[in-house]
């Protein structure tokens, strides 16, 4: 049977980079038949349906279906995967409270409707931000859905930050693992690489023969590059990060069905691992296991690391204060 995925968002622009890959079994495998379901809002939907009209013209062997819709209720209707990427970006002049509202007016009546409609085995990606708080919000509008079936995406950090190791180290990226992400999808992200390893051990040496004095070369060049890489994006390339964003919303989707092989990141509910209040979706070091995302325990955290998570962890409890404050959660 095929899987159902609804993407949210599924007119702008990490949507169509989604899209196609989706189609062609880059997500659930070359044996997966997909059914897709675009959720847009009514400014949305030509763009939408433009794809929709591509999605045709590939012609794809595994895409049994494709819904455009601006209707949640019809979007979601037996969903077994939703990408939730359309989100509301902050305006000119507005707090940071005023995005937090307009996001909990997306992803509450989102959740509920994921709840209503969704199938028993609905497995959610938020994309779209503040993903941390988005994901938390949906994911308490959904009574009677898992909190563990609500995630947020912070595999692209992951890879922004291996990425830049291996530059550092000159390997390839896919050499270099164990880089988890710890806290909120922001600029507080602590991006942690005193576990990280290089064809399969310890990094630390050949790193530091390379930067000299491991811990300045995190402070001042490592950690700003990988939490500002999508300013960084932007200037030089004059719009958003979109084909990586896609890339790491795949990967991480399907890491999450199919397995991993070795550690990896996501925002994931916390049930107190770490000193991380429970309820928060907060970025950790996991592993997927049989379906479920395990959080990786057991880990050391110095000083110095423990600061920087517990900097990005005060910023995610501010976020949900702020949203029980509205009424939202
Ligand atoms: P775009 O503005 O190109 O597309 C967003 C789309 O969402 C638009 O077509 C809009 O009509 C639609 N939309 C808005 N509200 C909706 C709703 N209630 N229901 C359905 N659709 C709705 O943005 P894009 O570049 O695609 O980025 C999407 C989101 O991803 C943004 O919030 C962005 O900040 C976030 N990102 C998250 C990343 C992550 O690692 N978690 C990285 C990339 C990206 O910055």
């Amino acid at each position: 049977m095929a899987t159902t995925i609804t993407i949210t968002g599924a007119g702008g622009q990490i949507g169509y980079a989604l899209l196609f890959r989706i189609a062609a079994g880059d997500m659930l495998g070359p044996d997966e038949p997909v059914r897709l379901r675009l959720l847009e809002i009514p400014q949305g939907l030509k763009a939408a349906e433009g794809a929709a009209l591509e999605l045709q013209d590939g012609a794809f062997s595994l895409l049994e279906h494709v819904e455009v819709t601006d209707d949640p209720a019809v979007a979601f209707d037996g969903a077994n995967i939703a990408l939730l990427v359309g989100a509301r970006p902050r305006g000119p002049g507005m707090e940071r409270g005023d995005l937090l509202a307009a996001n909990a007016g997306i992803f509450g009546p989102q959740g509920a409707a994921i709840a209503a409609h969704a199938a028993s085995d609905i497995r959610v990606t938020v994309v779209g931000n503040p993903a941390n708080t988005n994901a938390l919000i949906a994911a308490s509008a959904a009574g009677g859905v898992p909190a563990e079936r609500f995630t947020a995406l912070t595999r692209l950090d992951e890879n922004r930050a291996r990425a830049q190791l291996a530059l550092a180290v000159d390997a390839p990226a896919a050499s270099v693992r164990r880089v988890p992400i710890w806290g909120n999808h922001s600029a507080t992200q602590f991006p942690d690489i005193s576990h990280a390893t290089l064809d399969g051990v310890p990094l630390a040496d050949a790193l530091a023969e390379r930067v000299g004095d491991v811990r300045a070369w995190q402070e001042q060049t490592f950690i700003p590059r990988v939490a500002k890489r999508g300013a960084e994006i932007i200037e030089v390339r004059g719009s958003s990060s979109v084909a990586s964003a896609a890339n790491a919303t795949i990967e991480h989707t399907r890491d999450w069905v199919t397995g991993t092989d070795d550690w990896t990141s996501a925002g994931v509910v916390s049930h107190g691992e770490y000193g991380v209040p429970e309820g928060l979706i907060c970025s950790f070091p996991v592993r997927s296991i049989d379906g479920r995302w395990e959080i990786v325990e057991g880990l050391e955290l110095d000083d110095w690391a423990r600061a920087r998570v517990d900097a990005s962890v005060a910023e995610l409890v501010e976020e949900r204060e702020t949203v029980l404050a509205l009424g939202m959660l």
